[in-house]
């Protein structure tokens, strides 16, 4: 970056929608990609505005409200607040968080709209949309869910399929049906601005895959080329939709009409650089239309068409805006196997885990970027979670920079040592932190930050190994000079290994520069040796990384499926009802009210407890087959339901005499049935 043509940085990372809190499938995706770029652009004093704010508008929202009964702004003003909460708690760094409910945005969305509106960009048409009866309502976007016509995923939304990342019109979906009422929709005409896509093919198709093929990511490339060379080409999309919650249209006879939220969603990020700047006293325009501005979106691959055909062609046909230089997107992170889904709460959420993992951000940070999902959809797992830290951040960096630090005080006194004649492992070693901060940073600028880590972290392995080798602790006993010279090395590495590592952890980072007393170091100071100065005072070693024990992880599993669990039985369907029968057939079941007298286990079986009933006909003995779900104690004494007049069944030598009546939960646990008050016994049930 040392010659690059730009003077500016414009960073954004999408925009989260406002219906939930944010979990580490949000994070992987692209605000940690994003922060560790920012954050390596700052340490080399760029320019640079970083924005995102939440995107408040849209279908997402309005579903949100439905179903938790409350209006779509308490929706957004409820999760607003959450998500900007859990971006600073995780050290986020954006230099403006906004949000789309914005006046600002409300002002920069419409005029954008009326500027390609007026330049007559928008087709006007009159189509047939999906219509709901008993909603009253058009059903727009992820108001309508189908089976995909590309991949068959029966989940599809009326805009994508989240699936195969295809863009969709509801119409595409195979077998619609309303979110609101499950009911198959009808078609009725409405009338919409759409944005004839069609008419931008040469300029993208130049663009992305010939000026931008060979600094792109193949994910992003592969999708724009499906797009792009597809046989039926780009469609025009309506950029307005049925709505009343969202901008409202700019335009005559567009009453009750909204702008499509991912008409106003990517220009939030140039509503937050104006917001930003004006709270700054600067011009936000130099951000967005300055020819040396570099413009990067970083977004997960659900959103690639968007980012790199819809917003694109609008900001092409304003004509004052420049266009992204790259739009790193992500592929999907699972969690232990299994899609991440806010619906299903299968998910770590970002609030709980900083719950139960206070000061553990740079833990979080570091597995989801060393596990990044960068070319191909990657699982987190707690077991994952747990080796990375104990064996890679303990074990490695940790250890590395304690050992240091720790021996300049045991030998020292806590001050930085001169340094003497050098030997080939110290040359090697000195050469070696010239070298990784280039070989680092030129893995960020590429965008690859698993592979910039993973060289971070050899960068550490080379000083665990500097300090082997050289073995100070030996050394001491003879010769206090070599001692010096190899701490002085082994400290200079941990300063620089803090420089180079801030952008991932900039927590740890944080601590290593207080106890190097060396705030205020950047980027161009690393691959110096001479970074903490003979006689400087080091400052006691601070606890970096802590081990984190088997228990602790399998808390986190069983909570997981503890949740899973719950929602399968929130889900699951009652069994089905049995054949329809005549009275005549009930009126021959004589079931009672009997009380339990006495239970017992039975000798050799797992399954059956032996009890005696009074019936108020006299005792009975039944053999129940409960005896994996209720204890003796819990039965005796007990007024339950009993269907006497079955015919008795010999089992292990006895004669059951009927059977004791039980619900049977959706989970395959077993209740009791009790009269709600006392009741004599024998009483009949029908
Ligand atoms: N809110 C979609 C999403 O969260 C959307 C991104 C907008 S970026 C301008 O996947
Ligand atoms: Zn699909």
């Amino acid at each position: 970056m040392k010659n690059s043509k730009f003077n500016r940085y414009t960073i954004t990372a999408a925009l989260p929608y406002a219906n939930g809190p944010l979990h580490i499938g949000h994070l992987a995706g692209c605000y940690i990609p994003s922060d560790i770029y920012v954050r390596y652009l700052r340490s080399l004093g760029k320019d640079v505005a970083f924005v995102c704010g939440s995107d408040e508008h849209g279908v997402a929202i309005t579903l949100k409200a439905k179903k938790e009964g409350i209006t779509p702004q308490e929706v957004v003003d409820r999760y607003h607040e959450l998500m900007k909460k859990s971006f600073e708690d995780f050290g986020i760094s954006f230099n403006h968080y906004s949000r789309t409910s914005s006046k600002i945005h409300h002002e920069t969305a419409a005029g954008i709209f009326r500027n390609l509106y007026d330049k007559g960009e928008f087709l006007e048409q009159t189509t047939e949309q999906y219509y709901d009866e008993e909603a009253g309502q058009f059903l727009a976007d992820r108001y309508i869910e189908g089976t995909c016509p590309k991949c068959g995923n029966e989940n599809a939304y009326g805009d994508q399929c989240e699936k195969c990342g295809s863009s969709l019109s509801p119409t595409d979906l195979i077998n619609p049906k309303s979110k609101l009422s499950g009911n198959t929709p009808i078609l009725k005409e409405t009338k919409h601005w759409f944005l004839d896509l069609a008419h931008y093919t040469d300029f993208l198709k130049n663009w992305i895959l010939i000026e931008h093929e060979k600094d792109w990511k193949n994910n992003v490339l592969g999708q724009c080329r499906s797009w792009l060379e597809a046989g039926e080409g780009l469609q025009a999309r309506s950029m307005t939709r049925d709505l009343d919650w969202g901008i409202p249209v700019p335009v005559e006879g567009a009453e009750g009409k909204v702008l499509y939220v991912w008409f106003d969603a990517p220009i939030g990020y140039i509503s937050s650089t104006k917001e930003w700047a004006a709270e700054k006293g600067i011009d936000w325009e130099p951000y967005w239309k300055s020819k040396d501005t570099k413009l990067v979106h970083f977004i997960g691959k659900d959103n690639i068409v968007f980012h790199c055909i819809t917003f694109p062609a609008i900001l092409k046909t304003h004509g004052e805006f420049i266009l992204p230089d790259n739009v790193p997107a992500n592929e999907f992170l699972n969690l232990e196997g299994d899609k991440i889904s806010t619906s299903r709460n299968w998910a770590v959420w970002l609030h709980e885990y900083l719950e139960e993992f206070p000061d553990k951000q740079d833990v979080l940070r570091y597995v989801l970027t060393a596990n990044a999902p960068e070319t191909k959809d990657n699982d987190f797992t707690w077991k994952d979670f747990q080796s990375r830290n104990n064996s890679e951040l303990v074990a490695i960096f940790g250890n590395f920079v304690n050992r240091a630090v720790v021996l300049t005080h045991k030998f020292f006194d806590g001050k930085v040592p001169a340094l003497g004649e050098l030997n080939d492992l110290d040359r090697e070693a000195l050469q070696q932190i010239k070298d990784f901060p280039e070989k680092i940073a030129a893995s960020i600028e590429r965008y690859r930050f698993r592979e910039a880590l993973s060289i971070v972290m050899d960068f550490a392995r080379t000083g665990n190994k500097y300090l082997a080798e050289t073995e100070p602790w030996k050394t001491i006993k003879a010769d206090k000079e070599r001692t010096g010279t190899i701490l002085n090395i082994a400290l200079n590495i941990a300063a620089n290994l803090a420089i180079v590592a801030e952008p991932f952890l900039p927590y740890t980072a944080a601590k290593i520069y207080g106890m190097f007393n060396m705030e205020g170091l950047v980027w161009k100071d690393a691959g110096n040796a001479d970074l903490l100065v003979t006689g400087i005072n080091v400052n006691p070693a601070a606890l970096l990384f802590e081990k984190i024990e088997d228990n602790v992880v399998e808390a986190q599993v069983n909570k997981l499926l503890e949740s899973k669990k719950q929602n399968e039985l929130a889900n699951a369907v009652a069994a089905p009802m049995k054949e329809i029968i005549s009275y005549d057939d009930f009126a021959k079941l004589d079931m009672r009210v009997v009380k339990v007298l006495t239970a017992e286990p039975m000798p050799k079986s797992k399954k059956l407890l032996r009890l005696t009933v009074d019936t108020g006909l006299g005792n009975k003995t039944v053999l129940s087959g409960v005896a994996e779900h209720f204890k003796p104690e819990d039965l005796i004494g007990k007024q339950v339901v009993m269907l006497i007049n079955l015919a008795p069944r010999k089992m292990m030598g006895v004669d059951s005499e009927g059977m004791i009546l039980m619900a049977e939960d959706r989970d395959g646990s077993l209740k009791l049935l009790h009269p709600n008050t006392s009741t004599s016994n024998g009483s009949t049930i029908s």
